[in-house]
């Protein structure tokens, strides 16, 4: 089923507000004339897009995930939104059409309610549409929490003696977290979850008992649907596996040295695996889970059971773990569908991952990466989802507090700073508690401060191609100034820019601006 509409209005007069299909997928604010550009590498889209319904990469289509807006200089314009994300994905696509703006709506899966509005207050629509779509799908939203997380610290490398002299280190300053997250690292493979990597140094299972004594929650990271090509699992069990036209196990994506396969989330024993993985952490003492790269139980592909569409597929999936974990287990979802996710996970990474630098522009601009790790890809695409507050708790990523192995200058950490403010949700920090002197732990308990999300007061891309402009402050993310507020800052309304120094600003032209 496609729903279409067209508006005569000439596109020049337009702004689109694109949302992306996961965690990662650039979400943005631009001029409709525009392009919207689509990665030059195919893990790219893979791994940052939905490959089923990649950007266009043609001037004057835009194509958006679930919810769309149009927006004119006065504030007005139209906002779309399905009305149902559980079984159907919601394919947006807006094209400039001479003097004209065609808007087509196709759905993925089972007919739902598409509701299409013209509206003086574009803010508000999109806010009271994606508040209606929480409701419908019986969203989560419990209260946020303080996380340490050791993923942009310690990687891969990280040790059991890692998370605990943090969490020493944690007590003995007050910081006021409430759990401890420990990232990828701690396993044999992708699959192969219950045997630790012999560089660990001890077991996962070690872990909760001792920070519990610490008075800390244990948090455990999980890529749940991935499947090593190298794993024991992959081995034991090529039926649970997605598989490509010619039957053999699919492989996508590019992380871990090369691509891995994803389990087919339609068969019924690979869900019971599925079930029997989070009840085995929950009863290894872990009630809150990270669970990353989740779009592959939702990647095009041949299934067990074709009559389920994909976005069925990885909810089934989804809601196999929220089974093993129990009801009263905290779940973060992380490169993951995001509507299709309402209501059966706590939380939601809300873009790509910060970086202890502001931009990796080769990958962004020249590769046209949109969902590359950095600070400012963070920043432009979960300002650009302020409204997802009502889907499930935001996650916007971690404060890089530490000055050590880290680029950022201090405006740079205000921008940071400003955008949790803004964005609500968890607090999270993955800074090694050693590191910090005075300023940054000052800076790290500021960040770990709780707010309510704020509303945007206008739609304009002055400050980069995102929502710029706060009841609370303005943010600028790009690398030229906008009026008087420098590149890569955030000034508080009638104040300071957060942080900012005096240095010179780099002014640097960049082709995406
Ligand atoms: C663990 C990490 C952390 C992190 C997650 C996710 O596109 N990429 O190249 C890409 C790489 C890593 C990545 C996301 C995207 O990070 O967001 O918090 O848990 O996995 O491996």
């Amino acid at each position: 089923m496609t729903h279409h509409f067209t508006l005569n209005i000439d596109p020049a007069d337009l702004l689109v507000l694109t949302n992306g299909y996961q965690s990662w997928s650039e979400a943005e604010l631009r001029p409709l004339q525009g392009t919207q550009v689509r990665a030059k590498l195919h893990w790219m889209t893979e791994q940052g897009q939905d490959p089923a319904f990649p950007p266009s990469d043609e001037a004057g289509v835009w194509r958006s995930h679930t919810l769309v807006a149009l927006v004119r200089e006065n504030g007005g314009g139209w906002v779309g939104c399905a009305l149902d994300a559980a079984r159907t994905f919601a394919h947006w696509e807006v094209r400039a059409a001479g003097d004209r703006v065609e808007v087509s709506c196709a759905l993925e899966g089972p007919e739902v309610e598409v509701a299409w509005e013209e509206t003086d207050d574009v803010i508000a629509a999109v806010e009271r549409l994606s508040a209606q779509l929480g409701q419908n799908m019986g969203a989560r939203t419990p209260a946020p929490l303080r996380v340490w997380c050791s993923w942009y610290s310690y990687f891969r490398e990280v040790t059991l003696g890692d998370m605990l002299d943090n969490a020493r280190l944690a007590l003995e300053k007050d910081l006021p977290f409430d759990v401890f997250q420990l990232d990828d690292g701690f396993q044999a493979g992708l699959g192969d979850w219950f045997d630790a990597d012999p560089t660990f140094g001890g077991h996962a299972r070690e872990l909760p008992a001792q920070l519990a004594e610490l008075g800390y929650r244990a948090g455990l990271w999980l890529a749940p649907f991935l499947v090593g090509p190298n794993s024991r699992l992959f081995a034991a069990h090529p039926e649970w596996l997605l598989k490509d036209a010619a039957s053999a196990p699919l492989l996508l994506g590019d992380n871990w040295g090369g691509p891995y396969a994803a389990l087919d989330t339609t068969h019924p024993e690979a869900l019971a695996w599925l079930r029997d993985l989070a009840a085995t952490c929950r009863e290894w003492g872990y009630d809150y889970l990270k669970i990353d790269f989740l779009y592959a139980a939702a990647f095009p592909g041949v299934r067990h059971d074709p009559s389920v569409s994909r976005a069925q597929a990885y909810r089934m999936g989804l809601q196999a773990i929220r089974d093993g974990l129990g009801e009263d287990g905290f779940l973060l979802a992380c490169g993951a569908p995001v509507a299709a996710s309402i209501g059966i996970v706590d939380a939601m990474r809300t873009g790509p991952d910060v970086t202890p630098f502001w931009d990796d522009e080769p990958r962004r601009v020249l590769l046209a990466d949109g969902a590359v790790p950095s600070t400012r890809s963070a920043l432009q695409t979960t300002l650009a989802r302020w409204y997802q507050h009502a889907w499930y708790q935001p996650d916007p990523d971690v404060m890089i507090a530490r000055r050590e192995l880290s680029l950022l200058r201090d405006h740079e950490r205000g921008a940071m700073l400003g955008m949790l403010d803004t964005i609500g949700g968890l607090r999270a920090s993955s800074d090694p508690i050693a590191m910090l002197g005075e300023d940054d732990l000052a800076l790290l308990r500021r960040s770990l401060d709780i707010t309510a999300p704020d509303r945007p007061v206008a739609l304009t891309t002055a400050g980069g191609p995102t929502v710029t402009q706060w009841t609370r402050g303005t943010f600028n993310i790009g690398d030229r100034p906008s009026g008087d507020l420098p590149a890569r800052s955030f000034r508080a309304a009638g104040g300071q820019s957060v942080g900012l120094n005096t240095e010179a600003q780099t002014l640097v032209e960049l082709a995406h601006d």
